[in-house]
């Protein structure tokens, strides 16, 4: 071989070092701003190394768009929402343009590009990172935002780590994580939403881009937060409300809402991975019923289908299913199967054949279909991103519902499948713009929910019950989600709290977590707490592993079972007003589980990690959860008055109040001028309630209003106006209740109400449209006595309130109550 002259060489080594300079070895700004076009509420913008569009989509929400390409056309699974007309003035001069709304203020300096955004009243509320700004490192794109004196956040979904994020980072990639540490990430889901908090202001940030992308939040730095992502466009949208609620509605509006769940999908949903053959399935049922656990909700895992393939039942375990799901719906249970979205690849399997025929699989770039291994062996993936994979899918979806079933388990779904490796070059559909697994992993739970949230309503005529556990933002429009695999260990009790609530102002209101543990098993005292805590999360399942234990709850002794059974009666007692909040949830975003972040934003002591995992469970209750082994525990009381929900023992807030614990009660508390409806007990929504709606009035100096709301709880009809929606106002100053006219065509299953009140003086008389109702004295407790009998012998009674109770006809009239 000759040899290449020395210089030459040189040449050719110098060229060779030099050209990954461009790569991944530099910083890429986004530079000064070369040019700008204003037209309407948008402004197209140059800069040395970027293209960027800045777009007012409502008076409290501006987006950013930049990347270093002209942009593409827009697109996004997540956001659903187009910019509502507003007033905007958009002005520009050589330094800065100035966008400002009734709402909020944005200032884009010129050079550098820089963005800084301002309340009305010109306080700062997020400003770039001066020298940072938007760069670029290769396909990398970054926004620093500086760090705020004192910024705290929260938010970004389903993440681990405590309520404030502050001084943690976080990477977004749906990840299958079997038992789970209790500080891991990622974890199954991305939302790539959160809320900054400094200086008695608020703010959100949606950055939705569905590569993996990553938040830092003062991690390894004291300079900024950031968010960025491996590949795509810096895309973000920032909402700004002086309340949280408000930040919450507007992200919701942006990404979508919750439809109404079925009402039976509130109730008690037992599960096990798995239940089979059928009989054991009737016997879980059978006893669910003799023990009085109510109950709703039946989940078939895995082991019901033919070795693990879809859309089939082992013939054995599970002979006619439908007569299965018909007899249990009979005695008031819905089923729910799982499913996984691997299809296997076998010869003669119909979804196999038909999936392969109508060409619905993903593939490699080369076309080949990818073949993965999960349950069923070596598998194909449907294609959910495109039009023709969901329909697909649709259409065999129906079959469970034509054998009865009422619920979608979506399991698996991040794609998860051994090895935990899909390759990069598999190539998804993206609505007719083919992108590999880096832009397309996020997205794909979310895709398959919507698919089988589509397909299952269209069968059913009803709404049906669907359970993801990979998300993205947007999930929320066709599904509830769970945590996955926890541990039964008490962290990971405390862990799921702050899961959901995380979720909750993430926009995600139905979420659940595997109550008593998904791996191990849990002690007697863990599990009564945890399913305590159950009657208060929004989706409330006890699951277990394949090789634990029992776990029902008669599985863990006499007490445990008498526990557990006051808890879920109180759930079924509480799902008026559960199902009230649902429903403002589904209309507004406002979570059902609320941090104390939600109402006491700057009060630094909901933050203390002694009192993170307090919540509220809709507006009324305060719930203080503790490890099962404590004897006492620190609870906050934030401002205001609050009734303990078992004796009405009432705290003034602004305090921490060191509190005697026990496995009996879960600490509950009730904020002052609340309403609360509650039924008379079920065993399950089946079962009509008696025809009296108890109302809880506690005495407050706060004006209040509750939102009551009834329908068919299954049909789509509410949609159409056909719903019972009343407001109930209690105003102290003049001490009346007032039940609004109800709004919509459905008629309350309520004929009568029972007022009962806390913490009025006894009195002898209220009057109903002025005229007098007695009023009767008693003691009313929420939990029943338990039966054990406690070292000294004697019986261990229920505590209770002292209430004053009076009962009058409901009616569609305004009812003016005296108090
Ligand atoms: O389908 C079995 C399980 C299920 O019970 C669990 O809830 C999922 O998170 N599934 C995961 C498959 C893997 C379990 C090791």
């Amino acid at each position: 071989m000759n040899k290449i002259p020395l210089p030459v060489f040189s040449l050719l080594l110098l060229l060779l070092t030099r050209l990954p300079l461009t790569a991944q070895t530099q910083v890429v700004p986004a530079g000064n701003v070369n040019s700008v076009s204003i037209s309407g509420q948008q402004v197209k913008i140059k800069t040395t190394n970027a293209f960027a569009e800045v777009t007012v989509y409502s008076p409290s929400i501006i987006r950013v768009r930049m990347d270093k390409r002209p942009l593409p056309a827009d697109f996004s699974y997540a956001v659903t929402a187009k910019p509502l007309p507003v007033k905007a003035q958009i002005t520009q001069n050589n330094s800065e343009i100035n966008i400002v709304t009734d709402s909020l203020k944005m200032r884009i300096q010129k050079a550098p590009f820089a963005v800084s955004f301002f309340s009305p009243s010109g306080d700062v509320i997020s400003e770039d990172e001066a020298g940072l700004g938007t760069s670029w490192i290769g396909d990398e794109v970054t926004t620093y935002k500086k760090m705020q004196e004192n910024e705290r956040f929260i938010g970004l979904g389903e993440k681990t780590g405590n309520l404030d994020r502050k001084g943690e980072g976080y990477t977004n990639w749906n990840s299958d994580v079997f038992g789970y540490a209790a500080n891991r990430d990622p974890i199954y889901a991305t939302i790539p939403f959160y809320i900054g908090i400094h200086h008695q202001q608020n703010y959100g940030i949606f950055f939705d881009n569905s590569y993996q992308s990553d938040f830092n939040f003062g991690a390894s730095n004291n300079r900024f937060s950031s968010f960025g992502a491996r590949g795509g466009e810096m895309n973000y949208y920032f909402i700004y409300h002086p309340q949280m609620a408000d930040i919450i509605r507007s992200y919701t509006s942006l990404t979508g809402r919750m439809p109404m769940p079925p009402l039976w999908s509130l109730g008690y949903q037992q599960n096990r991975y798995s239940y089979y053959p059928d009989t054991e399935v009737y016997r879980i049922a059978q006893t669910l019923r003799e023990k009085k656990i109510p109950a709703d909700g039946i989940t078939l895992d895995i082991h019901y289908m033919d070795a693990y393939k879809l859309f089939t039942w082992n013939k054995d375990r599970f002979p006619d299913p439908a007569q299965l799901t018909g007899r249990l719906k009979d005695m008031g249970f819905r089923v729910t199967v799982i499913v996984d979205p691997g299809i296997k690849v076998e010869e003669g399997y119909h979804a196999y054949e038909n999936g392969k025929k109508e060409n619905i699989f993903i593939k490699y770039n080369d076309g080949q279909n990818y073949t993965g291994q999960v349950w069923p062996g070596w598998c194909h993936f449907p294609d959910f991103t495109s039009e023709k994979g969901r329909s697909w899918w649709k259409s065999q979806v129906k079959s469970y519902i034509r054998d009865g079933v009422s619920g979608i388990w979506n399991d698996m779904n991040e794609i998860a499948t051994w090895g935990q490796k899909m390759p990069n070059n598999v190539i998804f559909d993206y609505e007719g713009h083919p992108t590999t697994h880096l832009q397309a992993h996020n997205i794909y739970g979310l895709q398959m929910v919507r698919a089988s949230y589509e397909g299952t309503r269209e069968a059913l005529q009803k709404r049906p019950f669907l359970l993801t556990r990979a998300a993205y933002s947007g999930s929320q429009r066709y599904s509830a989600i769970w945590t996955g695999d926890n541990r039964a260990e008490e962290d990971h009790m405390l862990l799921g709290v702050r899961l959901l609530n995380s979720l909750g102002v993430s926009g995600f209101p139905f979420a659940g977590m595997d109550v008593g543990g998904f791996t191990g098993n849990p002690s007697v005292g863990l599990y009564t707490r945890w399913m305590q805590i159950g009657a208060f999360i929004p989706y409330f399942r006890n699951h277990t592993g394949v090789n634990t234990k029992s776990a029902e709850p008669w599985a863990f002794g006499e007490e445990a079972l008498e526990i557990t059974r006051n808890y879920v009666n109180l759930r079924y007692h509480m799902l008026p007003y559960l199902y009230s909040t649902m429903y403002a949830a589904s209309r507004t975003g406002m979570p059902v589980m609320r941090t104390l972040a939600l109402q006491n934003t700057f009060d630094p002591q909901v933050y203390d990690t002694r009192f993170q995992n307090q919540y509220q469970f809709g507006d009324a209750y305060m719930i203080a959860p503790f490890e099962s082994t404590k004897d006492f525990g620190s609870i906050y009381f934030p401002k205001g008055k609050w009734y303990n929900l078992y004796t009405d023992a009432v705290t003034t807030g602004g305090q921490d109040i060191i509190t005697p614990l026990n496995i009996k009660t879960l600490p509950v508390y009730v904020k002052e001028s609340s309403i609360v409806p509650m039924q008379s007990l079920v065993q399950s929504t089946r079962e009509k309630p008696a025809d009296t709606l108890f109302l809880h009035l506690y005495k407050g100096s706060q004006p209040n209003t509750f939102v009551y709301y009834e329908d068919d709880g299954e049909s789509f009809s509410y949609e159409k106006g056909d719903f019972y929606e009343r407001a109930i106002t209690y105003d102290p100053a003049q001490q009346t209740l007032t039940l609004q006219r109800p709004k919509g065509s459905y008629g309350s299953q309520f004929h009568h109400i029972k007022l009962i009140l806390h913490g009025f003086d006894s009195k002898q008389r209220i009057t109903v449209n002025g005229s007098a109702t007695t009023v009767s004295a008693g003691p009313f407790s929420f939990l029943s006595p338990i039966s054990r009998f406690d070292p000294q012998g004697s019986f261990i009674p229920a505590e209770s309130c002292p209430v004053q109770v009076a009962t009058f006809a409901n009616s569609n009239e305004l009812l003016n109550v005296g108090l």
